[in-house]
């Protein structure tokens, strides 16, 4: 089995810098090394320019706007690059393992898994629902609407041009939020208006994560819960407890073991497709405990969803 790591160290969905590093730690956390001792054959694809995009993100004045929204520009050329990289990985019969950077990466990661498999369900493990649009966006950071560009709810007329590439043809059906517990007014509009499947952590408590997954995967694919699945994984889905260096921490979320067992869960139906892993920001941590906790909880969601079992 063959595996892309995916470099995707990108800002620009936000405003806190330091979340482009995220990749750079993971890797020097070991995650290659531990993913080779799992049996993969792997490979590290580096499409961006870190250091050019950081210099693009910190121009603050005529920073680009398209009504509310920072940096379409930016984000739709990189996102495109990602989509690429996710693209060719796969083309190989690659895993794509894709390391953020910020979460509106994913509208290049989910957009390229969608054109492999057509019928994927998308599994968003998130404290936000990250589906706002350029309407209803408050804060105008787009790593807050990459899933209204997936599903296509800004329509043709209303998209950036740097984003018209993105299909946006993800159905309401094909989607199951974990984690839930920091969502707009408007997002929960939209979440109740398409009726997409959302499991919260309120969810999580009333009846366990096995059973939120099992409902989760029979949402996405009803009738037994067979079939792809893409896992976009934003680290504050887990309590900021253990994930403290995050840029929009919200307390009461899934512990360690059940965020690790999450993805177990999903190795072990073999229907994972793809998996992104974002939103670590080492700057954001007080010490250097906060940054070993943060980096080592993400490297072990990536080992967890691609085969390292307990016993
Ligand atoms: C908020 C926060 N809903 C926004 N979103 C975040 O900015 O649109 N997503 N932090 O990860
Ligand atoms: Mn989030
Ligand atoms: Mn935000
Ligand atoms: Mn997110």
């Amino acid at each position: 089995q063959k595996l892309s790591i995916i470099c995707a160290p990108f800002c620009g969905g936000q405003g806190k810098p330091g979340v482009e590093k995220g990749p750079r730690y993971m890797l020097k956390n070991g995650l290659e090394t531990d993913l080779k001792e799992l049996g993969w054959t792997t490979k590290i694809d580096e499409p961006l320019d870190e250091k050019e995009l950081l210099e693009k993100t910190k121009i603050h004045d005529g920073i680009d706007f398209y009504k509310n929204a920072k940096r379409p520009s930016l984000v739709g050329e990189t996102s495109q690059k990602i989509y690429q990289s996710v693209k060719d990985a796969l083309a190989e019969d690659r895993f794509p393992l894709t390391l953020g950077g910020d979460h509106s990466i994913a509208i290049g990661t989910v957009s390229a898994v969608i054109d492999k498999f057509p019928d994927v369900g998308l599994l968003w493990i998130d404290a936000h629902a990250d589906i706002n649009t350029l309407e209803s966006t408050d804060s105008g950071n787009l790593h807050g609407c990459p899933v209204s560009f997936l599903m296509g709810l800004n329509g043709p007329e209303n998209t950036p041009d740097a984003l018209k590439w993105c299909p946006g043809s993800l159905k309401p059906s094909k989607i199951a939020y974990i984690g839930l517990r920091d969502v707009d007014a408007a997002e929960k509009k939209i979440i109740k208006d398409m009726g997409i499947s959302a499991f919260s952590m309120y969810h999580v408590d009333k009846y366990g994560i096995n059973k939120v997954i099992e409902m989760a995967l029979e949402a996405i694919h009803p009738g037994g819960g067979n079939g792809p699945v893409m896992c976009s994984y934003d680290v504050d889905a887990v309590d900021p407890l253990f994930v403290p260096a995050t840029g929009t921490p919200v307390r009461g979320g899934l512990t360690l073991r059940e965020s690790l067992f999450l993805v177990e869960r999903l190795a072990e139906t073999g229907n994972l497709v793809g998996l992104d892993i974002v939103e670590c920001n080492p700057n954001l941590a007080v010490d250097d405990i906060h940054v070993a906790n943060t980096i080592s909880a993400g490297c072990a969601i990536a080992r967890c969803a691609l085969g390292e079992t307990l016993l």
